[in-house]
C-alpha cells in the first residue's frame, strides 16, 4: 500500500494528525517560528515534557538531526515530534543530510509510537535559513525513500505560503 502525501497551506498548529514535528532547536525550550507557534498553541505541558527529556535524556541538548517525542498539549494532535534542522551554512558542511536525518528520524519516532497520520513543517527554512529549493529536493528524497513506503498512512507538509507550498511542488514529488 502506497501513503498518501500532501501538501497544504495554512498553520501547523491546527492540523489535526497524529503527530506534528516541530523545527525546534537543541535546547528544547522553545523559540520563534514553528517552534513559538507550537508552544503558544500547545500549552506549558510541551515544555514540561522538553524539560525533562534534557534532564533525563539530552542533558547537553538534541543534537541536529535527531528527533524526540512529548505529549501535543492543547493541540489537535497526539503528539509533537521536536527535531532539529541543520543551520545552514553555504552548504559544504553537511546540511543536505542532516535535513534528511531531521525528517527520517521524524517519521521513525511517529512509527514507533503508532502513528497513522504525521505533518511536517519545511524544516530549517525559516530562522536557520536553509534554501527552500534545496530544501524541497530533500524533501523529494524522504518522500521517495522513506514515506510512500509507511507505515505511516497520511504524510502531510504545511507551508505557511501558498508560494512556499509551490516551491516544494515544483522541487518536490507530488
Ligand atoms: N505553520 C507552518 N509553517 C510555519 C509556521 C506555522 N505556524 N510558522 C513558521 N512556518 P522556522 P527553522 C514556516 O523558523 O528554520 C525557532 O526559533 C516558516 O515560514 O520555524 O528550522 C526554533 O526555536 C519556514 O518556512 O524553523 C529554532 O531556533 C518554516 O516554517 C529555529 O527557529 C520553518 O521556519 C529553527 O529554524
Amino acid at each position: 500500500m502506497s501513503a498518501q502525501i500532501e501538501a497544504l497551506t495554512g498553520d501547523i498548529t491546527k492540523i489535526a494528525v497524529d503527530a506534528v514535528v516541530n523545527a525546534a532547536n537543541r535546547t528544547l525550550m522553545g523559540g520563534g517560528g514553528v517552534d513559538g507557534a507550537i508552544h503558544r498553541a500547545g500549552g506549558p505541558a510541551i515544555l514540561e515534557a522538553c524539560e525533562a527529556i534534557r534532564r533525563e535524556q539530552f542533558p547537553d541538548g538534541l543534537p541536529t538531526g535527531e528527533a524526540v517525542a512529548t505529549t501535543a498539549g492543547n493541540l489537535p494532535a497526539r503528539w509533537v515530534i521536536h527535531t532539529v534542522g541543520p543551520v545552514w551554512h553555504g552548504g559544504g558542511k553537511t546540511e543536505d543530510g542532516l535535513l534528511l536525518n531531521a525528517y527520517a528520524n521524524s517519521y521513525r519516532v511517529a512509527a514507533e509510537l503508532g502513528a497513522k497520520s504525521i505533518a511536517f513543517p519545511a524544516i530549517s527554512t525559516g530562522v536557520y535559513g536553509f534554501p527552500k529549493e534545496r530544501a524541497a529536493g530533500i524533501v523529494g528524497r524522504f518522500i521517495r525513500e522513506t514515506a510512500l513506503s509507511g507505515p505511516l498512512e497520511r504524510v502531510l507538509f504545511v507551508f505557511f505560503s501558498a508560494a512556499d507550498r509551490q516551491v516544494f511542488r515544483d522541487h518536490g514529488v507530488w
